[in-house]
């Protein structure tokens, strides 16, 4: 069965010049370090009435077109009983899922990593679809040392990523193809920008040595910036080798980039991806956003684990929501957090 036109659909409704996409799949592990950061429990009923007050925030829909889920908000319901899929359809935007079941090392490539979860994936994913999910998210993570990624790890995830997303397409299921390359450590720029590069061709490669669809797919990539210990780059100068990195390496057919905000700052990332879009209007590809700490954080730290502070919390993210989209346009400027 083909799913062509399902697939089109999905990718018209996420493909969105103003709206980005919300990363709220983060397994109980990562959500126990967020919570932790702002005093709140990780129990079950927190993450439910947490990604509730996200999700019901009114007219979210206006500035994000897509929410990743993680199983168990998949399954959960909001308070007045509607599955967390429907809330999400009703406030305008579409329910994804993350399917891949977190990493490890990889055995013969010392300080490289390795996602899991090819292994019943297909069944996997007719579940999730069966209960809403319209596109997935597979994370691969590359550490940059001076010697990693080593020529296997690049190999290794690229096939992994092009397995999941070959999965997906076959299941009706829009794969978001997520090669993290992380920002620890003391590289320099420009050899964030090699390291990028070799990913994003090893992956696009593997993608055609497995015949996928690249109109039917999104890469959400990370920004090339310094490491870490290195310090920060200007917006500009990230725009920049983020652009020509890209360009050497991501085919045209493929519809839009949806950026990480891998550790930076909710405003340092809201800069950047406004500088991405003032630098690259003559891009091929939409040019957006799949943040998940980065338009969370602030709400958070409203939140603080008090039910009494639901409205301060949503606002926080509501502000957040709506500078990105206005970067989206290249429209934020700085002075607009104080407004
Ligand atoms: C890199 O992480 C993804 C994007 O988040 P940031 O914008 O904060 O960098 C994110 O979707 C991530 O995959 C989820 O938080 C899930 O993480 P875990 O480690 O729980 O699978």
């Amino acid at each position: 069965m083909s799913y062509f036109r399902e697939l089109q659909a999905t990718i018209d409704d996420l493909a969105d010049p103003h709206r980005g996409i919300l990363a709220a799949d983060e397994s109980s592990g990562t959500i126990a370090k967020r919570f932790e950061t702002v005093g709140a429990e990780n129990t079950e009923d927190n993450r439910r009435w947490y990604r509730d007050m996200l999700f019901s925030a009114p007219e979210v829909g206006k500035y994000l077109s897509g929410i990743i889920l993680f199983e168990e908000t998949l399954n959960q319901t909001d308070t007045h009983g509607t599955p967390f899929p429907e809330l999400i359809v009703n406030q305008g935007m579409v329910p994804g899922i993350k399917v891949d079941l977190g990493k490890g090392s990889l055995p013969g490539a010392s300080g490289d990593m390795i996602s899991y979860g090819l292994d019943g994936l297909a069944d996997r994913l007719a579940t999730y679809r069966e209960r809403g999910a319209r596109f997935a998210k597979w994370r691969s993570v590359y550490p940059i040392t001076d010697h990693n990624p080593t020529p296997l790890g690049l190999s290794a995830n690229a096939e992994v990523l092009a397995r999941y997303a070959a999965e997906c397409q076959a299941a009706g299921i829009v794969p978001i193809v997520e090669p993290e390359v992380l920002i620890d450590g003391n590289h320099s720029m420009m050899r964030a920008a090699r390291v990028n590069e070799h990913v994003w061709h090893s992956v696009f490669h593997a993608l055609h040595q497995h015949g996928v669809t690249l109109e039917h797919m999104i890469l959400k990539p990370s920004m090339v910036t310094p490491g870490k210990a290195i310090g920060k780059a200007s917006p500009d100068e990230v725009a920049e080798a983020t652009l020509n990195s890209l360009l050497r390496t991501v085919p045209a057919a493929v519809p839009s980039i949806n950026f990480l905000s891998g550790g930076q700052t909710p405003t340092e990332a809201t800069a950047n991806i406004n500088a991405i879009n003032q630098h690259g209007t003559r891009a091929p590809w939409l040019l957006s956003i799949s943040f998940a700490r980065a338009l969370q954080e602030p709400a958070l730290e409203a939140w603080g684990g008090k039910p009494e502070n639901h409205d301060r919390a949503q606002a926080a993210f509501l502000k957040r929501a709506r500078l990105n989209s206005l970067a989206l346009q290249g429209e934020y400027s700085e002075d607009m957090e104080n407004r």
